[in-house]
């Protein structure tokens, strides 16, 4: 069976759990700042991050992989290049709210004056902009892969209160809009 290594509030690992939500797997729940789940991590993944897909003796790492293997493995249908550009951005602004996050917890304050925190707040901004802009189009109207990403984003920053996000009405339209579906409900991280 498939193992989904990860966490119940990482971004990365829960749009992975909605996508499997109708593919039988196993969802292993780590701590992986700390205990004995960081050696499980070190003892499977170098690079130390979640998530990570196990299928037999095949061992998969990044978010962005599993999803092209699970693709691949099922014959899903391949997404477009723009479909990959969407989420690329996605994960650009889940990347540098990761560094943010991390660098709270680590006692700095990222509200000061400085070029790395501009950069990423910089980043956040445009890419949250241009993500509201493709809502208004309708890029996000199907429950697709990249609308699954997105929503699990929109959803961390809300539960982590990780940004400002009153000039994105049109993604908080759209994170309202799906948030009562079974798989959003059954992965939400709040429940924990
Ligand atoms: N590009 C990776 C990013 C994964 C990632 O950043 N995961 C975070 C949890 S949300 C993590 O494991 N962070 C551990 C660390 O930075 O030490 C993916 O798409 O899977």
């Amino acid at each position: 069976m498939l193992k989904l290594y990860g966490s119940t509030t990482s971004p990365f690992v829960r749009r992975l759990r909605i996508w499997l939500a109708n593919t039988e797997h196993e969802f292993i729940n780590l701590q992986i700042f700390d205990g004995p789940d960081r050696e499980t991590l070190a003892a499977r993944n170098p690079a130390m991050k979640i998530p990570m897909l196990e299928d037999g003796d095949a061992i998969i790492f990044d978010s962005r992989m599993i999803y092209r293997y699970l693709t691949e493995k099922f014959s899903f249908p391949k997404p477009s290049w723009e479909q990959e550009n969407h989420l690329t951005v996605i994960d650009a602004v889940n990347d540098s709210l990761v560094q943010i996050l991390l660098l709270e917890r680590s006692e700095i304050d990222t509200n000061a004056d400085h070029m790395y925190f501009r950069l990423q707040r910089e980043r956040v901004d445009t890419s949250l902009q241009y993500l509201d802009s493709l809502v208004t189009e309708g890029i996000f109207n199907d429950w697709h892969y990249p609308s699954i990403c997105l929503y699990c984003l929109i959803d961390w920053v809300e539960f982590r209160t990780l940004h400002d996000l009153s000039n994105v009405p049109q993604l908080l339209q759209f994170h309202r809009d799906n948030s009562d579906r079974i798989e959003v409900t059954a992965t939400d991280p709040r429940k924990d």
